[in-house]
């Protein structure tokens, strides 16, 4: 067959976050009966034209945080903290990747840092061929957060919202679903205000108004959290991609969202 005239259908992206695989806690700390669980729900779901992308979580956090990754290069000694970074993430990704595919999913990773370079930190060139030619062949895209190769700063850290926010909008994604490990997004930090309220749905108009409100992140997170990842998939909703933000550590909610079913969360829309 030839790949021209493969399907050109517009992907699902769905990112998983870092404190959904990893225990944020404890460095480099894998929860892998999570991990096998989303693969599961991925596997059982079997939806075409997904993109999945994963946070960098007690894996590429703690590294970039200590060696200053995201400020870019300053002294040699960082040289090392950025190779361990970005080795860190190829190994969680690793782990993630076993998951998918030894449950058949044709899951290919492409990694960040070898096709995107980053200008202050913003995505300013991306070698998309290889994405767009798996896409058309049936194949899911697995891309992550990275410490990545920077033309203004040397380098620094690329989170995975970002890049959801530059696929979906590349791409025309249908939609974006995040799964992190609360129920939805809050006008508070849930996990140490016990009066958060969430939000079921909210406009873009909405979400800008309470932009200065959103929590904070609590654990190290070198990239913003909750309030980095929502203001990063702005440009997405103004295009008309709904966003659906649910727990991802809850078994079957992935799997329902993928599927197109209603699931406790917060939808955000351009109207
Ligand atoms: O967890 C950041 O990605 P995120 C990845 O999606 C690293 O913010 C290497 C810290």
């Amino acid at each position: 067959m030839r790949v021209s005239r493969l399907r050109e259908l517009k992907p699902t992206i769905l990112k998983i976050g870092g404190s959904v695989i990893t225990d944020k806690d404890k460095e480099l700390e894998v929860r892998m009966q999570t991990i096998n669980r989303l693969a599961e729900e991925i596997r059982e779901a079997s939806v075409q034209n997904l993109i999945i992308v994963h946070g960098g979580g007690s894996f590429g956090h703690p590294l970039a945080q200590r060696y200053a990754i995201t400020e870019g290069f300053k002294e040699q000694t960082q040289k090392a903290g950025f190779s361990e970074t970005h080795h860190v993430m190829t190994v969680l990704n690793g782990l993630f990747m076993d998951a998918l595919i030894w449950r058949n999913i044709p899951a290919v990773s492409i990694t960040p840092s070898s096709c995107i370079i980053t200008k202050n930190g913003r995505i300013q060139r991306f070698e998309d061929a290889p994405l767009k030619m798996l896409l058309k062949m049936g194949f899911f895209p697995v891309l992550y957060g990275d410490a990545v190769l920077d033309s203004k700063l040397g380098f620094t850290i690329l989170s995975g919202d970002q890049l959801v926010s530059m696929l979906a909008t590349k791409l025309n994604a249908e939609r974006i679903v995040i799964g992190v490990d609360v129920d939805g997004l809050y006008d508070d930090d849930p996990r140490v205000k016990k009066t958060a309220k969430m939000f079921k749905h909210l406009t873009l108009e909405e979400l800008k108004r309470l932009e200065s409100k959103l929590g904070k992140p609590t654990t190290c997170d070198v990239t913003g959290g909750m309030f980095g990842k929502i203001v990063e998939l702005l440009p997405a909703i103004e295009q008309g991609i709904p966003v659906t933000i649910v727990n991802a550590t809850k078994p079957n909610y992935i799997y329902k969202v993928i599927k197109g079913k209603k699931v406790k969360g917060t939808i955000i829309e351009k109207e």
